[in-house]
């Protein structure tokens, strides 16, 4: 197989004729941004240029001559990887494709028109914007509010049109790669690998060339699926180490078996070790094509077992039960051309940084590039894979079946031999949404959705990843319209704190079985929103600029209401950013803490989002530059393998209010450990109460036991209570409690908890101070209590080992992951005011 790249293209706008070099990948947007034609869209309300210009149709054109290896191939075929979406494709003058879904590997057989020299690849992009009118005008199907009308008719990420935390810029173009394939007489269309696992040895089949797959049509009789002719394949296996532990020819049905694997595990629970498989196939003596992927040895379902509750919903990792810790995934920017591995790593390694072992892929976007996926597989992060449907209801036309068809076929056979793969996903919250009757017109439509989620993709998923768990929409109880967000079985998204405008403590009453979205809203960096709102005056919550970067028109009525509840009135915007963060993160936290509190009952928490896909005010823990706001490092340690954490009883716990009638209650604190390892933890747990200068309070003030420091043995995959202590007669207004796990004399979880909201808690100035040690260490000094500091540089992009936590007086010395160390500045709750 000879391969040839296609990618010196031009792009030609037709209303004014003029042409431009256009990248591949790229798009018409970022060629006419990178030009000058229009301004960048994601700047102040620029955006709407953007959409003016995709009511245009554009061409792209490459002229190439064919490398002669490829041309002296029997065949050839052209292979574009991401065509965004409505591209007619004119190779020589001759039709050879006609796209119409995003979500597809297109490959036009080219043996009959390509040329030695001077090719003519023409792609004429149609306007996405006037198709949908179109397609809304004779179908009136209809889907989230927040992205355009006729969305749902179009295979396009739907994000592209508008969401309530993306802009409506519908870009076109070639988002992925083009390639010119040569074969010979035969040529592997696929490999497909299924495991087999016993003690100590795990059995490798393999499916080469499935005919089943389908995505082979021009292999022609040569090879057609099956072992004919002198067609051989040898097989290699490698370990993770590079040896070979096998390397032979392979028979049809056969299997090859690996003695004492080394398993894949995801992340904080074991290794993420890869095998490499490579298969070459000869025709005779000659060497006809080759293929390679990288396996991990493990099995991964989910269980569902009837219990007293319900029924259990978890992911299943080489037999043991995980609690999975992680966020939701959204595409990585709006302009999709502009996302690369590098990005990608970089964000998904900030996952594992902050202790993430799964990831949802969310189904209003695209399906990610292999790179996602291999990223994924090293990094440990189990994926649930969303099918590209999401908060829409579609009209299932023959045509619209066979497109989706196409388009899942391509993406399952593409990722469904990665390590990462836990579940896949028909749909986001149609389900819900269907059976609740929103959107929905006609009794069709809801017979429709049984049809695609509940027939017709199961049996795609069964014969092309059949050893993927298919679960029909997120939430789910397990399809058919038995409540779908049922809190005692499957998935759950739950809205009620943020959207219902319930109080933190709302999580306190859900025994979620595996909670797949929740979510709290903050800003971003004022340098981040700086790219994006270049007028100063404009440096208001509620400015036309500002609300132009919130998508969700409730949204930041809702971060004042919060606000008003938990902290004083931040009179200056950098605070109010800073506040906003604090909030989000001590939201989810309070959800987390709890649900791992129970694990067993509770076994996944995925809050809703990790990431941006331009810089917005979102609910994403890290923005569109990669910095991370608060709620990542609270991430990072709510999501620690071993947590302690402190369930108190507070104010905001009893919902006193400072003029309620009834005002008293005893407060408390009860410990908890939950320890999401394989191994049992020898652990030391300690507990002060403080006054507000941070100094320990002696028992004889209170007369009460006032601290505590005890031995606790917490054993693997398990979460053990700590007995509740009562602090009657404490000041609620000026104490509050420290704690902390040490394990081999050090620190591995700690925090504080206050009795009162932030706002009426009696901070004494902790006097900050924060310096270089050295280019990899800072060191804080507070003089007092000083909750949730937060050190920053020059330009607030320093990523450190811990941030925005609680320090009782004294040093606290943290590492500098990236960034540099100038115009260190460091605050604490304290300066909320
Ligand atoms: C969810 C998601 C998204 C949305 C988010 C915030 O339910 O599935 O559709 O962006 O809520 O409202």
């Amino acid at each position: 197989m000879f391969r040839q790249k296609i990618f010196d293209f031009r792009l030609k706008r037709l209303s004014d004729g003029k042409v431009y070099p256009v990248g591949v990948p790229g798009s018409v947007l970022q060629t006419l941004q990178e030009n000058g034609v229009i301004p960048d869209p994601y700047v102040g309300d620029n955006e709407k240029y953007a959409l003016e210009v995709m009511e245009e149709d554009f061409e792209y054109e490459a002229l190439f001559d064919c490398d002669s290896s490829v041309f002296a191939a029997e065949r050839k075929e052209l292979v574009f990887e991401g065509i965004d979406t409505l591209g007619d494709v004119y190779l020589n003058g001759e039709v050879i494709l006609k796209a119409r879904n995003m979500h597809r590997t297109y490959r036009a057989d080219v043996t009959e028109l390509i040329r030695e020299k001077d090719n003519v690849l023409k792609i004429h992009f149609y306007s996405p914007l006037k198709f949908i009118r179109e397609a809304y005008n004779e179908c009136e199907c209809d889907g989230s509010e927040d992205a355009m009308e006729g969305f749902v008719h179009l295979r396009k990420a739907h994000y592209m049109f508008g969401w309530d935390w993306g802009p409506r810029i519908p870009d076109a173009g070639l988002f992925r790669e083009v390639t010119l394939e040569g074969a010979g007489g035969a040529r592997i269309c696929d490999v497909r690998v299924h495991q087999e696992h016993a003690e100590g040895r795990v059995d490798l089949t393999l499916f080469i060339d499935d005919e089943k797959a389908g995505g082979c049509t021009s292999c022609g009789e040569a090879v057609n699926g099956r072992f004919i002719g002198d067609i051989t394949y040898e097989v290699t296996l490698t370990d993770p180490f590079g040896a070979e532990v096998y390397v032979g020819e392979y028979k049809k049905g056969s299997a090859i078996r690996v003695d004492n694997p080394m398993l894949w595990w995801p992340n904080g629970f074991g290794e993420q070790n890869l095998y490499t498989l490579r298969v070459v196939q000869k025709t005779g003596d000659s060497v006809t094509d080759e293929a390679a992927k990288r396996i991990g040895l493990r099995t991964l379902t989910v269980t569902r077992k009837k219990d007293e509750w319900g029924e259990s919903f978890s992911h299943c990792v080489n037999g043991v039960d995980v609690f999975a810790m992680g966020a939701d995934y959204i595409p990585e920017d709006n302009l999709p051309g502009r996302m690369n591995t590098e990005r990608t790593r970089k964000l998904l390694a900030d996952c594992r940084a902050a202790n993430f072992n799964s990831i949802r892929v969310w189904g209003g976007g695209f399906f990610p590039g292999d790179g996602f996926y291999d990223i994924c597989d090293e990094l440990g992060l189990m994926v649930w894979q969303d099918l590209m449907f999401a908060c829409g209801v579609y009209n299932l036309t023959d045509e619209f079946e066979d497109n989706i068809h196409e388009g899942i076929r391509d993406n399952l056979t593409r990722i469904r031999d990665h390590a990462c793969l836990a579940l896949i996903c028909g749909n986001n919250e149609m389900e819900m949404f269907v059976k609740e009757g929103l959107w929905v017109k006609t009794h069709r439509q809801r017979a429709d959705y049984i049809k695609m989620y509940e027939y017709l993709f199961p049996k795609w998923v069964a014969e092309y990843a059949p050893d993927a768990v298919y679960w029909p929409s997120s939430p789910s109880s397990g399809g058919s319209f038995d409540a779908p967000n049922d809190e005692n079985r499957g998935d759950v998204h739950y809205w009620s704190v943020w959207h219902d405008n319930k109080p933190f403590t709302e999580y306190r009453k859900h025994f979620f079985r595996y909670l797949s979205e929740f979510g709290f809203q903050a800003l971003p960096s004022v340098r981040t929103l700086e790219s994006v709102i270049t007028n100063k005056e404009d440096f208001n919550l509620f400015s036309y600029n500002m609300e132009k970067h919130q998508r969700n028109k409730s949204a930041n009525s809702k971060i004042m209401q919060y606000m008003q509840a938990t902290f004083k009135y931040p009179t200056e915007f950098d605070a109010l950013v800073y506040a906003s963060q604090l909030l989000s993160g001590e939201a989810i936290k309070y959800g987390v803490e709890h649900f791992r509190r129970n694990r067993g009952r509770c076994m996944g928490t995925l809050y809703w989002q990790l990431n941006d896909c331009w810089p917005v005010i979102s609910w994403a823990s890290v923005d569109y530059f990669g910095r991370w706001k608060a709620l990542h490092y609270f991430a990072k340690r709510f999501f620690a393998p071993v947590l302690l954490s402190c369930q108190e009883t507070s104010m905001v716990s009893e919902g006193i209010e400072i003029n309620s009638e009834k005002t008293s209650f005893t407060p408390a604190i009860k410990l908890n450990v939950s320890n999401e390892t394989m191994k049992d933890k020898e652990l030391l747990v300690e507990w002060e109460l403080r006054d507000s200068r941070g100094k320990e309070i002696s028992s004889d003030i209170y007369g009460i036991e006032t601290g505590g420091s005890f031995e606790v043995t917490v054993p693997a995959l398990s979460a053990v209570w700590l007995s509740e202590k009562h602090l009657p007669g404490i000041d609620i207004y000026s104490d509050y409690v420290s704690f902390r796990a040490i394990e081999d004399g050090r620190v591995i979880s700690e925090g504080s908890v206050l009795f009162v909201p932030a706002k009426y808690f009696g901070f004494e100035d902790p006097c900050l101070a924060v310096e270089a040690v050295s280019d990899k260490e800072l060191k804080v000094t507070a003089g007092s209590f000083a909750k949730n500091v937060e050190i920053r540089n020059e330009n607030d992009d320093l990523v450190l080992s811990d941030n925005f936590f609680d320090m009782n007086p004294g040093e606290r010395v943290v590492e500098v992951v990236r960034g540099d160390v100038t115009g260190l500045r460091v605050r604490s709750v304290y300066d909320i005011r």
